[in-house]
């Protein structure tokens, strides 16, 4: 179907007049599809779901809309203050719809806001870590096991570690050859996983589990924290994880694909100003415990996310959208260049977390 087709099909289905009507890809994100809807009047963000991602879409709407309502409840009685991604219905009243066998969802656009793949300076990390904060604290009396597990395991170490060790052994497109040095490399880096495995006395919590930067919202006038976004994930987990994608994603002055590895480097300015954004908001239920495993968490999410790159790199590429063959690998190594100068700098970063 052609982009104008689709644009009609979709502004039928969520009642916008097709006076004007434009459909144009907007952001960065790797696993659906995201779209902005406009004509004269009115803008919706309409996103095709990755049902290879998420095979059952109904349960991922189905959650979302449920931290939507909670989210809703705490805003009106002030208990949050950050906008609220509200899911659009059709005209019949249904949240998902399908288009040749495909599911599209709508949400409610964010007027002037704007996101990051890279974080400027220490003040923008802490305006993002302190929205994040905001988002767990009011998350923190909603029931977590309400939501439906969309991708189980979603942040166990010790089961990507055994898909990664799968898909060396199936080789199905011959790269496994060729990356010896980074299969090696994450060979001896396995020991995280017990770290993992072994956490006491840290809860589980309801969790975005994508804090990447590019998942929150800036305002364009003010440069405040507008929404936090991309609710597909949440699910339980360690405020750790969210913590540490936050510490993967904007602590290095380069992007997650830039080749300029010896640039990639964790930013000590940023780091501070993320434990210092996201504890803020958390301090009234947060255990020491909890804080300190942070560290873990700084260390796992870069190291993690790369492994999983490299994962989809030996499977062909099947999961992240690539923008040219080499792509996974060269997101893989910059996780690792990245994890690599935060492990080198243990002492410093941990005596950040320590220090609170
Ligand atoms: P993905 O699941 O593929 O990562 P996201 O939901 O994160 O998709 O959306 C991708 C990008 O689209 C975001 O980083 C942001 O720039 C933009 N975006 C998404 N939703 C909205 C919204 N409601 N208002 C404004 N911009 C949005
Ligand atoms: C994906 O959807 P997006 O681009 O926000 C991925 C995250 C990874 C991230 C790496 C559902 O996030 O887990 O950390 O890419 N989302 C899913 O940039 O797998
Ligand atoms: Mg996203």
């Amino acid at each position: 179907m052609n982009t104008s087709a689709l644009a009609t099909q979709l502004s039928e289905q969520f009642g916008l007049s097709t006076e004007g009507l434009k459909l144009n890809p907007i952001g960065n994100g790797h696993i659906n599809t995201t779209m902005l809807l406009r004509n004269k009047a009115q803008a919706l963000v309409v996103q095709k779901l990755n049902t290879d991602v998420f095979p059952e879409p109904e349960q991922l709407v189905n959650n979302a809309r449920l931290i939507e309502q909670h989210l809703t409840h705490k805003a009106a009685s002030d208990q949050y203050q950050l906008e609220i991604i509200k899911h659009v219905p059709t005209q019949s009243g249904d949240y998902l719809i399908d288009i040749q066998g495909e599911k599209w969802r709508a949400l409610e656009f964010i007027r002037g806001s704007y996101s990051e793949e890279v974080v400027q300076n220490a003040a923008q990390a802490e305006i993002a870590a302190n929205a994040f904060g905001q988002f767990a604290a009011a998350l923190q009396d909603f029931d977590a096991e309400q939501l439906y597990p969309v991708i189980p395991n979603f942040h166990n170490l010790s089961m990507r570690i055994a898909t990664f060790k799968h898909k060396i052994a199936a080789d199905v497109v011959g790269r496994v050859a060729a990356c010896q040095n980074e299969i090696a490399f994450c060979f001896d880096q396995f020991s995280l996983a017990d770290e993992l495995d072994n956490l006491t006395n840290v809860p589980l919590r309801p969790c975005h589990n994508d804090t990447k930067i590019n998942n929150m919202l800036f305002c364009k006038n003010t440069e405040s924290a507008k929404a936090v976004i991309d609710l597909d994930t949440c699910m339980p987990g360690y405020w750790l994880c969210d913590f540490g994608d936050m510490v993967r994603t904007c602590c290095s002055p380069e992007a997650e694909d830039s080749t300029a590895l010896e640039q990639v480097k964790v930013r000590h300015d940023i780091f501070h100003a993320l434990v210092k954004g996201y504890a803020k908001p958390l301090t009234p239920f947060i255990t020491e415990q909890e804080l300190l495993s942070f560290w873990l968490g700084a260390k796992v999410l870069p190291f993690m996310i790369g492994l999983r790159f490299l994962t989809d790199y030996l499977d062909g590429d099947n999961y992240f959208a690539i923008k040219h063959p080499e792509h996974n690998l060269q997101r893989a190594r910059n996780q690792f260049a990245l994890y690599r100068d935060i492990v080198r700098h243990e002492q410093t970063l941990k005596g950040m977390l320590e220090q609170l």
